[in-house]
């Protein structure tokens, strides 16, 4: 259209879009690459992302209100299900599912795609809604046409859905891809104001940088153990400072101690490299302690997941 940017107020579009697919697919790389920000954590492990977590969009023509959600994965246990659950209900919300798909992998390892496209088939199947499928991380090879099998079966699941290979790493393809949400949501006045990039408090923010950190220096399963809850949070705008108490909870003792490392060294390097980024997140000088606690088959309890929840500021209104 040739209409200026902010002339078409009646045209104003505004929605909700749930990026959804498996585990390590990328989905919270192109979150933070779509909106410019970090709003939410990124490791190489899969089964980062714990919750909804909502990241929000606005320029002149569009306010994209994305929800990250776990990756799709057929787990055990308690903490599986409400990561299910929060998936669910993203999709559930959504005006537009992005289902976001590691291209790479399928390449390497065929026998992967129906594990991982079957159960998402079956989420979103029969549905309505627009539906855009992004093959990621097009960067890690050269020759596209190795895609086929992946573009020719996510089009019999979903034969409607737009097909658009990105690098939510590199950057490429996504000012197109973000376009191309934007034309799809309902038309609609803002539901946030302009300036607010996500509905989760600092407080989660910050349990969440900690929990990268942890993520990224924990190896094996222990790092599917390991929660983190801010206890205390203390401003003093005198000394441009803030004071944060964290909670690390481990789920077996033996964790404990390798959270903490030889002589305190593992605890101290989380701390360090959490206090960086969390310094940046609040503009201001941060003090961090962090404890570690023994909390045994905290990922089976429903009263404590229930609290980790509802600190994340997702579960929907
Ligand atoms: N080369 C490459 N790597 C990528 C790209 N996008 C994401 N990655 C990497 O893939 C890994 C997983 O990224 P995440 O964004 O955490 O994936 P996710 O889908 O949110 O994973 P879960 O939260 O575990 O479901 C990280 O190591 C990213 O750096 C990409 O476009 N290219
Ligand atoms: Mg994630």
């Amino acid at each position: 259209m040739s209409e200026s940017p902010r002339s078409g107020a009646a045209e104003y579009r505004c929605g909700w879009v749930a990026l959804a697919g498996p585990p390590n697919a990328g989905k919270s790389t192109l979150l933070n690459a779509l909106l410019g920000q970090k709003v939410t954590i990124v490791t190489p492990k899969p089964q980062t992302t714990r919750n909804q977590i909502v990241g929000i969009f606005t320029d002149a023509e569009a306010q994209i209100i994305f929800m990250d959600t776990p990756g799709m994965a057929q787990l055990r246990g308690r903490l599986s299900k409400s990561m299910t659950q929060a998936v669910w209900q993203s999709l559930n919300q959504a005006d537009v599912v992005l289902l976001v798909l590691d291209a790479h992998l399928y390449i390497r390892h065929p026998e992967f795609l129906e594990r991982d496209l079957a159960p998402l088939g079956a989420a979103i199947a029969g549905d309505e809604r627009p539906i855009i499928i992004a093959p990621n991380k097009v960067d890690l090879f050269a020759d596209k046409s190795r895609m086929l099998p992946l573009l020719t079966r996510a089009h019999e699941l979903w034969p409607r859905a737009e097909i658009f290979p990105i690098s939510a790493q590199s950057g490429d393809g996504l000012g197109e891809l973000r376009a191309l949400i934007e034309s799809r949501l309902p038309v609609g006045p803002a539901q946030f104001p302009e300036d607010q990039i996500s509905t989760a408090s600092l407080r989660f923010m910050a349990a969440e940088i900690i929990r990268e950190k942890l993520f990224l220096s924990l190896h094996q399963e222990v790092p599917y153990g390991v929660a983190v809850d801010v206890e205390s949070w203390q401003e003093d705008p005198e000394r441009g400072l803030t004071v944060i108490h964290a909670v690390i909870y481990v789920a077996r003792p033996m964790y404990k101690a390798m959270v903490i490392g030889k002589g305190g060294s593992g605890i101290k390097k989380i701390g360090s490299e959490a206090r960086r980024e969390i310094r940046e997140l609040v503009g201001g000088k941060v003090h961090l302690e962090l404890w570690v606690k023994v909390r045994e088959n905290w990922t089976e309890d429903p009263a404590f997941l229930r609290e980790l929840e509802q600190s994340s500021g997702g579960g929907g209104e």
